[in-house]
């Protein structure tokens, strides 16, 4: 007879390669997030009296002796990882370790990896004894309360037979609430806020943090895995998001909020209710936000701006229109440059989000790309390395259109795992660089980041703590960079 507690569970969110490369990596440095699924599903199953605690290795590496500790102390009958890909693996070296010292707990798997491949996950790897698929709060709790051995009867997992083979219990038939939810469990999170902080210059004020307030994107980018939420869009109201930014602010001192939404601005008339509750009852706080050209327009970027809104992200992925047509719907490269002009004139910062290395993708493409970029009134960008992850759609055909070296831990955008027919990956990383250099060479974008000094002076404070790593990191760079001067 087991002594393990029923009623509790610990919930992990992997740091994903080793804890001594994490210290040097400037990617994690510039921009430590909470895990908001985490602590949506611990503040659900507390309502539910059920005891969730939560260890972020991403934000705390060498948390091992930690969750061991905690292991041996609170004895939990669950454990529960939340897992992309490239953090999966270290999930499950991570329930190993947990199984040695207590053979009898039940492993969880959950997020955007195991929503996408289901059951050759349990297939594959002994250590996952249970995938949860979607959504994590109510399949949890049915779960915990109803037993491990009653998981067939409960919607959303993926579980194995008396054969041992793996069986899915079926999608379930439909999303939470929103409203519903209890704020997340952030208070549950060693050292937040101050442990968590946004990319650098990308905020006005500290303390800042992340919030989502709505679930799922209704478009399908070739690029995207949306395994999880599927193509449904789900919010908060404005009247729950205006309490839970007052709760933020109220319990946590935070300052500035980055809505990580998919699409913030989808629904409209959401948006302009939250912003006129902001300027009604301003509550001393700003806010970014991610949106698609398609879901903003002049008059609601001056509310937004009215309301605090202070930078404002925007997907371009590439500026060849042909490249982008493969990839997205409506890519239509002028209409995205006006829609940035009109977040400029708003007042608005903007960011633009790209992509270097999609299937298609040549040097001229690149070369495009730099000229769309710098023809446009961009304050920020970001470049990642393209990475075709399970459950995106171009991943079925990925083998097609180049060079694919599958290896999962290796897939955090940060590298050329997929090279597109046609180029080189020692090109693609000469280009990136170029790309990234001949930003930062502009007069313009250098003192745009100057007047950081008083627009985010916490800013400043980090990049100048961390100025040992960055410039590691910028000559470890210099000699790809140095061939393309030539
Ligand atoms: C904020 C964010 C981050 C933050 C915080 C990560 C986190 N765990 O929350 C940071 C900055 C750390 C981050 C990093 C990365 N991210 Co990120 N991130 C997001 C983003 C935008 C929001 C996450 C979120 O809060 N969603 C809302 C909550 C409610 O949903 P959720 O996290 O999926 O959780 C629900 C379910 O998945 C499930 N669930 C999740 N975990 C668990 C665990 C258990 C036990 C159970 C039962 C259920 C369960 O229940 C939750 C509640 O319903 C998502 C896109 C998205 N819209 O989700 C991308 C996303 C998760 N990231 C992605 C990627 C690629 C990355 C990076 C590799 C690179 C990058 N460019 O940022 C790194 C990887 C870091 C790592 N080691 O894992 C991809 C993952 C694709 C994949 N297959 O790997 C996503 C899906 C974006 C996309 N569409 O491509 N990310
Ligand atoms: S990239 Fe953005 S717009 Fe495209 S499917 Fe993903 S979330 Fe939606």
């Amino acid at each position: 007879m087991t002594d393990l507690d029923t009623q509790k569970i610990l919930l992990i969110h992997p740091l994903g390669y080793q804890a001594a490369a994490a210290k040097n990596d400037i990617s994690r440095m510039a921009n430590i997030m909470p895990p908001l699924g985490l602590a949506s599903i611990a503040a659900y199953l507390e309502r539910e009296k059920i005891r969730a605690d939560m260890i972020d290795c991403y934000a705390h590496p060498d948390s091992d002796a930690k969750i061991l500790d905690y292991l041996q102390q609170q004895r939990p009958a669950w454990i529960g990882f939340s897992c992309t890909t490239s953090s999966f693996l270290d999930a499950v070296r991570l329930a190993e370790l947990a199984k040695s010292v207590l053979p009898e707990i039940r492993t969880l798997f959950g997020g955007a990896h195991v929503s996408a491949l289901k059951e050759q996950l349990v297939d594959d790897y002994p250590a996952v004894d249970i995938a949860v698929i979607g959504e994590g709060e109510e399949t949890l709790r049915e779960l915990i309360t109803s037993g491990f051995d009653q998981a067939e009867t409960v919607a959303g997992l993926i579980f194995r037979n008396p054969e041992g083979q793996a069986k899915f219990s079926g999608h379930r038939s439909c999303g939470l609430e929103l409203d519903s939810l209890p704020f997340p469990a952030y208070e549950k999170l060693a050292g937040y806020p101050e442990a968590y902080s946004l990319p650098i210059f990308n905020y006005p004020k500290a303390p800042s943090t992340s919030c989502i307030s709505s679930r799922g994107c209704p478009y399908a980018c070739s690029y995207c895995d949306r395994s999880v939420f599927q193509q449904t869009f789900r919010h908060n109201s404005a009247d729950y998001l205006y309490r839970h930014l007052d709760y933020l602010q109220q319990r946590f001192g935070i300052r500035h909020i980055n809505f990580y939404d998919d699409q913030f601005t989808f629904k409209r008339q959401r948006v302009e209710e939250f912003c006129q509750l902001m300027i009604d009852n301003p509550l001393g706080m700003t806010f970014n936000c991610a949106v698609r050209a398609e879901h903003i327009d002049f008059d609601l970027l001056k509310l937004m701006k009215a309301a605090g809104c202070w930078m404002v992200s925007l997907g371009i992925e590439t500026g060849d229109e042909e490249l982008l047509t493969q990839h997205r719907q409506n890519a239509n490269l002028d209409m995205l440059a006006e829609k940035i002009r009109l977040i400029k004139k708003a007042g608005i910062r903007t960011k633009g989000l790209l992509m270097m290395g999609l299937p298609g993708e040549n040097e001229a493409s690149i070369r495009r790309s730099m000229e769309y970029v710098f023809s446009l009134p961009i304050d920020d960008f970001n470049l990642s390395k393209f990475t075709p992850f399970p459950g995106s759609p171009i991943y079925e055909k990925i083998h097609d259109l180049g060079e694919f070296d599958e290896d999962w831990e290796k897939m955090d955008c940060m590298r050329f795992q997929f090279v597109p027919h046609g180029m080189r990956k020692e090109r693609l990383e000469e280009l990136f660089i170029l790309f990234y250099k001949s930003h930062f060479q502009r007069p313009k974008v250098l003192w745009g980041y100057l007047t950081m000094l008083w627009k985010s002076p916490d800013s400043w404070k980090r990049f100048i703590g961390n100025l040992g790593n960055f410039l590691r990191f910028a000559r470890s760079n210099r000699r790809l960079g140095e061939s393309e001067d030539r």
